[in-house]
């Protein structure tokens, strides 16, 4: 019997990458919820699957793994796919961007968003700091938006997927990207793509 994969986690967040990359990859799977009102991220069973008690996480036959980007990673070469990029170079520069934009912008953004999820408005010395955390980091962006299509070259990666999933919660944080012309840009083109909008959850049945 073939084990079908799962994933848990919602269609946003750190987890939406993760439904994106399956619709990109046209793998199946079944999507498991996990009820944070409940607690159940942070019950027994879930903790068996990722001890940290987050979501994204998958189950694959007794597979089990956490990290959004590591199960990116995971079903694309699962899948035989070159969603990871062509070639070396191209598979390594898509990492390099999704490292980056994980550990510069994605803290700004996060901080930024969190009142969305919270209720809460953040202490003006917190919003400070992440406002001048995404200054410092957008124009890198946008430069580098400003030489080339896509964030590993010519063709679009899994590099695309998970910076632009970290610039989802630009939208959460209601800040405006459009002094970034060359980020808007391509974040309409790659969130266009039919599997964004099946991942998202925004795609007409
Ligand atoms: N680096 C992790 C971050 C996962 C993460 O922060 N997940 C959030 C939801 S987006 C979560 O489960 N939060 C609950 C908690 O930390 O208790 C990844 O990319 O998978």
């Amino acid at each position: 019997m073939t084990n079908s994969i799962k994933l848990y986690g919602p269609r946003m967040g750190s987890s939406l990458r993760t439904h994106w990359v399956a619709a990109e990859l046209g793998t199946p799977y079944e999507t498991v919820p996990v009820d944070f009102s409940k607690g159940e991220h942070k019950g027994e069973a879930f903790l068996q699957i990722n001890p940290m008690g987050q979501v994204p996480a998958l189950v694959d036959g007794d597979f089990n793994l956490a990290e959004s980007m590591a199960i990116c990673s995971y079903m694309i070469e699962k899948a035989g796919s070159d969603l990871g990029g062509k070639t070396a170079q191209q598979r390594a520069k898509a990492w390099q961007w999704s490292l980056w934009a994980a550990l510069n912008l994605y803290q700004h953004l996060a901080t930024l968003a969190s009142p969305a999820w919270t209720q809460q408005p953040l202490a003006s010395d917190v919003e400070t700091a992440a406002k001048a955390g995404a200054a410092k980091y957008l124009p890198v962006l946008n430069a580098h938006l400003g030489t080339q299509r896509y964030m590993a070259g010519d063709s679009f990666t899994v590099g695309d997927i998970n910076v632009a999933t970290v610039l989802a919660y630009a939208t959460f944080a209601k800040l405006d990207l459009s002094s970034y012309p060359n980020v808007t840009k391509w974040l309409a083109g790659v969130t266009d793509r039919p599997a964004y909008a099946n991942a998202s959850g925004a795609a007409k049945a």
